[in-house]
Formats: C-alpha cells, sequence, structure tokens
C-alpha cells in the first residue's frame, strides 16, 4: 500500500493537506494549465512552488515524479482504485482532471474528440512553437544574429494564430463548450503579449482570438490559476 510518503518529492515539498490533489508547478503557461484546470474543477487541492531552477525542477526529489524535468506535475493521493497516482505531461493532467470530475470534457465522445483534438493541437503545436517564439524574440535566443529562427517562429506564430483565429468564428470556446482545450490554448495566447511579441505576430488583426482571452481572464478561476503556486514567496 502506497501513500504519499513513499513519493521522494514529498520529502523536499511536503504536504500539509496529504488527502488533496499535490500540485507541483510554476506560474508558467504550461504550468498554470493545471492550476487553472484545479480551480475550475473545484477538486481539493494543495500547490507547491517548483521553481524552474536547476536546483528545484532537476533535484533528484522532483526527478523521481517527472524524469523531465519539467513543470507542471501532480501527485492524487486518492487516484485510479483508490490508489496514488503521480502524473506529468500538462495534457495528460488536464485529461485526468476532467474524467476526475467530470467536468470540462464534453457531453458526448464526438465532442470529447473535438476537445481531445484541440487539446493535442496546443500541446503538439502552439506550444513549442510559441515556446521557441520566446526563445528566439525575448529571451536568450535574441543575441543570435542568424535572423532564420526568430523568422521561422514568428511565422508559425502567425500561421497558428489564423487557425485558431478561425476556428473561433462564431464560437465563443474553440471546441464549442469551455473545455480543457481552452485551458491549454488560452495562456499561450496570454504569453504572446509577456513575449512583446503582440506587434510581430500582427494579434490585433486576430479580433476573435482578442476577444477569447479577454473572456478567459474574465474567468475567476483562470485569475486564482494564473497565480497558483505565486511566482514568488
Ligand atoms: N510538454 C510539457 C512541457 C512543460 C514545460 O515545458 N515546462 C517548462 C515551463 S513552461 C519547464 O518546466 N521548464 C524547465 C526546464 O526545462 O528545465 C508539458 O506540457 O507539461
Amino acid at each position: 500500500m502506497t501513500d504519499l510518503a513513499d513519493f521522494p518529492v514529498t520529502q523536499r515539498w511536503p504536504a500539509r493537506h496529504p488527502d488533496r490533489i499535490q500540485l507541483y508547478s510554476f506560474p508558467t503557461p504550461n504550468g498554470v494549465k493545471a492550476s487553472i484546470a484545479l480551480e475550475e474543477t473545484g477538486l481539493p487541492y494543495e500547490a507547491h512552488r517548483v521553481t524552474l531552477s536547476d536546483t528545484d525542477v532537476k533535484s533528484p526529489e522532483y526527478l523521481s515524479l517527472n524524469p523531465n524535468n519539467k513543470i507542471p506535475a501532480i501527485i492524487d493521493p486518492n487516484g485510479p482504485g483508490g490508489q496514488p497516482l503521480a502524473l506529468f505531461e500538462s495534457g495528460a493532467i488536464l485529461i485526468y482532471l476532467a474524467e476526475r470530475s467530470g467536468m470540462l470534457l464534453g457531453d458526448s465522445p464526438a465532442r470529447r474528440l473535438e476537445i481531445l483534438q484541440w487539446l493535442m493541437f496546443q500541446m503538439g503545436g502552439v506550444g513549442p512553437m510559441f515556446g521557441q517564439l520566446g526563445y528566439f524574440f525575448k529571451f536568450a535566443g535574441t543575441q543570435i544574429e542568424d535572423p532564420r529562427p526568430r523568422d521561422r517562429y514568428i511565422n508559425e506564430a502567425r500561421r497558428l494564430l489564423k487557425v485558431i483565429e478561425g476556428a473561433l468564428e462564431g464560437r465563443d470556446w474553440i471546441a464549442g463548450d469551455y473545455s480543457i482545450a481552452d485551458i491549454a490554448l488560452a495562456p499561450w495566447l496570454r504569453a504572446l503579449e509577456i513575449y512583446g511579441a503582440r506587434e510581430v505576430v500582427g494579434w490585433a488583426d486576430h479580433p476573435n482570438c482578442v476577444r477569447y482571452l479577454e473572456r478567459f481572464l474574465a474567468r475567476p478561476s483562470v485569475q486564482v490559476g494564473l497565480n497558483t503556486p505565486p511566482r514568488e514567496g
């Protein structure tokens, strides 16, 4: 019989509420997916701040939970079969939380698949491409003189934005009703502002995306999730 104490990560980040879902995260576009989904579903949880510094994400305790040294990750003390479940990869966490709560994953097999389609689109396209855009446009990659990587990710971000703009025509949320696909996608649209890249990708020319992000940010659960765990403290 396993309990939370059997997970080495709990030695470094102790659980004060071992009956709750344990979240290990930092408020980045990938990290907030998990905290926003937890807030939206109302599942009880406890958040631990794992910064992006090597001393956190590459610590032996954290690597024992996610060998890929990335946030977010969770442990549900009451997972399938009543056994603790450890999980990393934000997309898998979103699917798990939706299934666990019976929320945010559609009300029919067809709607569920449409939501998963857009979730995969974010995981395989928007996240990696916008992440590279951030690196080459705002962070360390700006020192690289060769313009090709920067141009490549600017163009790819523009292309993806057009796809999203089209998909949002006539709908409030990317797969119809509000779902985990929105919780995955919208934080990455928000990241364009953080990267100072709105102008270069033509953000203002995408009114459906602009209104979509406003709609998302107006949700109280989103506002809490965006700052969970707090960046400092
Ligand atoms: N595919 C992963 C990506 C997670 C990811 O890239 N996390 C970043 C922060 S947004 C991270 O932990 N970086 C730390 C590092 O690479 O050392 C997921 O969606 O969970």
